[in-house]
């Protein structure tokens, strides 16, 4: 394949083109199928607001044995019962602000049509062939099976699909196959130069020994079944449901019965293909091997994320053990949830989900970190009757500072976005609203706004910039706030607009025109205080000083990190518990709770480093969720002091 094949030919470099996988239509969308739909909507709006054209695909997959049967269980034709699924789909969607270009359905006859036409051009060129198969086909996952697929246990003589874990069922019948054996090389040496082809890196190892050990044709007919995509030439026959389903990814965007049509040269190749690692292989194996076959460019980017986990087990139609996604969206928001699982399940791997956690991130990093900062800054500025602010801004070192630092977290959430770790570019943009705070409570507007009105509305400005400039990087996550958000700050936020360089080296230089509103987010809930004392384990009396003894393997199970407080603030009503955020190096930034309020101000604690344990359960103070227990040493006087690292350890060093 040559360079301009490649990137496509026709395709500007400034489109770009999101999938997310089709999904079946044998139940209603749940928080795994919105999880991958939402992360591309973030990718599609941050595309956007750097200027970029976006085209998003999402939509359903309609045929084969599963569907079929799902429809034959609910007594409905296949037809009649997908039609009457698919709204749960796009209507989920909508409510979700999922901003996608087209909704394809693989039962829409022009994807249908141009199914047909690409069979037919790979049976002419040899690429298809009729045989016979026998083999195991893994029947929830519209899979066959290989040897390395699956596993007899002792006494049975049907094996297990290690895909899913359910029986496999014997299939014996003539089929259609593609020649996937011819492209094994092809495909190998694509792996090895487009190292970025699968993120995360780790999981292209896989692939890569699959197809090392070696590829057999793939059957891409089904005899016995009549719900699929009739084959061309061979009424017998309909096409298997993935190779029905892969070219979705072109049909959504124009390929057509005749091939790659000018829209879909537009778009085609994707930017990002997002899906769950449980089909990595169809998309990582045999979907650029049809595309091989066909003379169309790979995929840029295969974005592969782990799954979300109940109680250990995947969450899945046919476990059961779903959550609703609108129901979830109307108990917490739209908003707090689309930030929830885009900044909190880390793409990397898989993830539990709970809604106490949820509550919990909502409390700290929404209602606390982000919408109080916005409200106070708001009600101040009332209050002193500032509604109009514009330049020349007389900025001193602070704001410089300020500005400086926001543009270093901005600048590193743009890097991991870059390399499409979301779940990293929010945390940076976290580290920019910690430092919004902490410049707040530094500068103690409440206190200058007696003395000197000049600098009251200097340092309100400096709010308002910065909150402008993280408005505009969390707009893709909650896009329905952050227009309320510039809406209160009298700032025009156009999407579309070029704001790359906005977003790279700031903008310090915008008026603003204030209008109070409601908070962005409110407090869910409020529980009652747990004091640190309640929570005190019980410390042994007994005489013998060997009952207090544990072993090393006990000890190592303590995760003890060093960190460095970036903020600090009051939980209402607590006489002695702050809540600070705290930089844990690779952990991320935790909000970790600590009853040192009698001991130590605000300002005394900021910017300390300390070390703390890390994997203690989370638990709950007064409403706010702690991650982590800092580590204290009381001093001849009773008083609480921190242990600091010694200067030089990083943060995030575990202690051993
Ligand atoms: O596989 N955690 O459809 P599907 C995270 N039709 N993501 C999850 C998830 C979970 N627990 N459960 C589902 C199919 N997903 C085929 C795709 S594409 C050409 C054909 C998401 O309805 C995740 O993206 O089983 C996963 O890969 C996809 O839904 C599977 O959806």
């Amino acid at each position: 394949m040559n360079l301009e094949q490649e990137q496509g030919a026709h395709k500007p470099s400034n489109n770009r083109y999101i999938t997310t996988p089709i999904y079946y239509v044998n139940a209603k969308p749940h928080l795994g199928t919105l999880y991958t739909t939402l992360l591309a909507d973030v990718f599609k709006r941050w595309y956007q607001i750097q200027g970029d054209q976006t085209f998003l695909l999402t939509g359903t997959d309609e045929h084969g044995q599963k569907v079929a049967e799902a429809a034959e269980k609910a007594g409905m034709s296949p037809q009649a019962f997908v039609d009457q699924l698919v709204p749960a789909f796009s209507s989920a969607w909508d409510h979700y602000h999922i901003g996608y270009d087209h909704f394809i359905r693989t039962t829409d006859p022009a994807h249908m049509r141009a199914v047909q036409g690409w069979l037919q051009r790979l049976i002419d060129s040899g690429d298809v062939y009729k045989d016979t198969y026998v083999g195991w086909y893994d029947q929830s996952q519209e899979a066959f099976l290989t040897e390395k697929d699956m596993e007899f246990r002792s006494g049975e003589e049907v094996p297990y699909s290690l895909l899913s874990g359910k029986q496999a069922i014997k299939v014996s019948e003539e089929s259609y196959f593609f020649r996937l054996s011819k492209y094994q090389e092809r495909l190998l040496a694509w792996y090895q130069s487009h190292p970025d082809f699968v993120v995360p890196h780790e999981r292209l190892q896989e692939v890569i020994s699959f197809v090392s050990s070696g590829l057999k044709d793939l059957s891409i007919s089904r005899r016995t079944l009549t719900w699929g995509v009739p084959f061309p030439g061979d009424e017998h026959h309909v096409t298997y449901v993935w190779a029905d389903a892969l070219l979705n990814y072109v049909t959504g965007v124009g390929y057509d019965e005749t091939g790659c049509s000018a829209t879909c040269q537009q778009w085609w190749p994707a930017d990002i293909q997002l899906m769950a690692k449980d089909i990595l292989r169809f998309h990582a194996v045999y979907w650029p091997a049809f595309l091989m076959a066909s003379g169309l460019p790979l995929p840029k980017t295969l974005l592969v994320h782990g799954w979300i986990k109940v109680d250990g087990q995947k969450m899945s139609k046919s476990i059961g053990n779903v959550v609703d996604p609108v129901q979830l969206a109307e108990a917490y928001g739209v908003d707090a949830v689309r930030y929830y699982l885009t900044r909190y399940l880390p793409i990397t791997q898989d993830a539990t989900f709970s809604t106490g956690d949820l509550e919990t991130r909502v409390t700290t990093d929404l209602v606390n970190d982000l919408s109080n900062l916005v409200h106070r800054t708001l009600v101040l500025a009332q209050k002193q009757s500032l509604t109009k602010l514009s330049g020349p801004y007389a900025w001193t070192e602070a704001e410089q500072q300020l500005k400086v630092d926001i543009q270093q977290s901005i600048g590193a959430a743009c890097k991991e976005m870059e390399r499409l770790y979301l779940h990293q570019a929010y945390a940076e943009v976290w580290r920019a609203v910690a430092r919004v705070n902490s410049y707040m409570h530094e500068q103690a507007p409440w206190q200058v706004l007696k003395t000197d009105e000049a600098r009251f509305a200097t340092i309100i400005a400096a709010v308002c910039h910065s909150l402008a400039l993280i408005g505009a990087v969390v707009w893709p996550v909650m896009p329905a706030s952050m227009e309320r958000l510039f809406g209160a700050l009298g700032v025009p936020f156009v999407p579309g607009r070029d704001m790359r360089s906005w977003i790279c080296n700031g903008a310090w230089d915008l008026s603003f025109v204030l209008t109070p509103t409601a908070p962005l987010f409110t407090r869910l809930n409020q529980t009652k205080e747990q004091t640190m004392e309640e929570k005190k384990e019980a410390v042994p009396t007994t005489a013998d000083a060997t009952a207090n003894q544990i072993s090393i393997d006990e000890f190592v199970k303590v995760e003890i990190h060093t960190g460095t407080i970036v903020s600090v603030s009051d939980i209402p009503n607590s006489e002695k518990i702050y809540q600070m955020q705290v930089d844990l190096g690779a952990l991320g930034i935790r909000t970790i709770c600590a009853g040192v309020k009698k001991h130590y101000s605000v300002d005394e604690l900021t910017g300390r480093r300390a070390i703390f344990v890390t994997n203690l359960q989370p638990r709950k103070l007064l409403g706010v969720m702690s991650h982590g227990m800092m580590l204290m040493a009381t001093d001849a006087d009773g008083v609480p002091t921190i242990v600091a690292p010694a200067d030089g350890v990083p943060n995030g060093t575990r202690l051993k």
